[in-house]
């Protein structure tokens, strides 16, 4: 697809960092709340969220969390709004999608195949834990699977796809992800333009490696051709490198404290905002022009914020 303007997506909190790691990772719903709207002034154009339980941080699931926030975020923001349908990848598929049925928002994450997910090594031994559940979710990463069958897949389309008008940021993890995706495309159940994750160094899929960025974009390049826009994620202290990298070779670009905690070595970032902040100047220092919620929302043919169930 010809280079357009550049989509900053940010990951406000996800599931996969916990409270003791950053007194920056926003957990209440006033918390997400105000840090998904500077994070849109700051310049993303759509906001990947998830919710936590307000009163100890664990990743939630409740419909009723999200309901404390998306309206919030809505009255403030004309940025997207994109729920995650991954959760946590220890929750179950229905309530994973709980939220996201109620909401009916414009985009929800669809991630693109069952695997490993491991988090584990962040449990490290000698750290006092604010909560006993931050070890045991860590650890439990080591024995579980991040489940994402066709089955589940083929469904959330229909539920969310079909049945909301929603649609997707495309979570591939790996390069057989694009394969699978490529799959449902070919049966007319995903259409473009698709709006592919390039998700990099999460352990159990593909790592952080630029020859891996640029595989993927290779691969991705040959089996969807103009239908297809593409972002970039990297965990941890990948986030910024290989983000830029792919933003040069016309990817956009997401960021957030979901992907990482940091905004350059050793300094944790205080804010999501100051990660956009931070990958807008690094943009705008390359000449790449910013996307605003309105051009975002026409480039993925997004069904509007005035269409949505909150
Ligand atoms: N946590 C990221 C690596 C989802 O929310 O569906 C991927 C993600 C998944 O954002
Ligand atoms: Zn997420």
């Amino acid at each position: 697809m010809s280079k357009s303007k550049v989509i900053i997506t940010c990951a406000v909190t996800g599931s996969v960092h916990t409270p003791t790691m950053s007194p920056y990772l926003p957990v209440t719903p006033r918390q997400i709340s105000e840090q998904a709207i500077a994070a849109a002034e700051a310049g993303a154009s759509i906001l990947h969220l998830h919710a936590r339980n307000p009163a100890d941080g664990r990743p939630s699931a409740d419909p009723a969390v999200f309901m404390a926030f998306l309206p919030i975020i809505k009255q403030a923001s004309d940025a997207v709004i994109n729920i995650s349908t991954g959760g946590s990848s220890l929750m179950a598929l229905d309530d994973r999608l709980a939220a996201a049925l109620r909401a009916e928002p414009e985009m929800c994450s669809l991630n693109m195949g069952s695997m490993n997910f491991g988090i584990f090594p962040m449990a490290k031994p000698g750290v006092e834990w604010q909560h006993p559940w931050e070890p045991e979710l860590l650890e439990a990463t080591r024995s579980t699977i991040f489940k994402n069958t066709f089955a589940d897949i083929e469904d959330i389309l229909k539920r969310l796809g079909d049945g909301c008008g929603t649609r997707f940021e495309f979570e591939c993890y790996d390069v057989g992800h694009l394969y699978t995706l490529k799959h449902f495309h070919d049966r007319g159940l995903v259409k473009g333009p698709l709006f592919i994750q390039f998700v990099l160094g999460i352990l159990g899929g593909i790592g952080a490696d630029p020859e891996n960025l640029v595989h993927m974009k290779r691969i991705a390049d040959k089996l969807f051709g103009n239908d297809y826009h593409f972002s970039v994620l990297a965990a941890g202290r990948h986030q910024m490198p290989l983000i830029t990298m792919g933003a040069t070779f016309g990817g956009n670009v997401r960021v957030g404290l979901e992907d990482s905690l940091y905004l350059g070595r050793g300094e944790l970032a205080k804010s999501n905002a100051e990660q956009v902040a931070r990958i807008r100047s690094i943009l705008e220092g390359l000449s790449l022009e910013v996307a605003t919620p309105a051009e975002a929302r026409k480039m993925l043919a997004l069904k509007g914020g005035d269409r949505v169930a909150f």
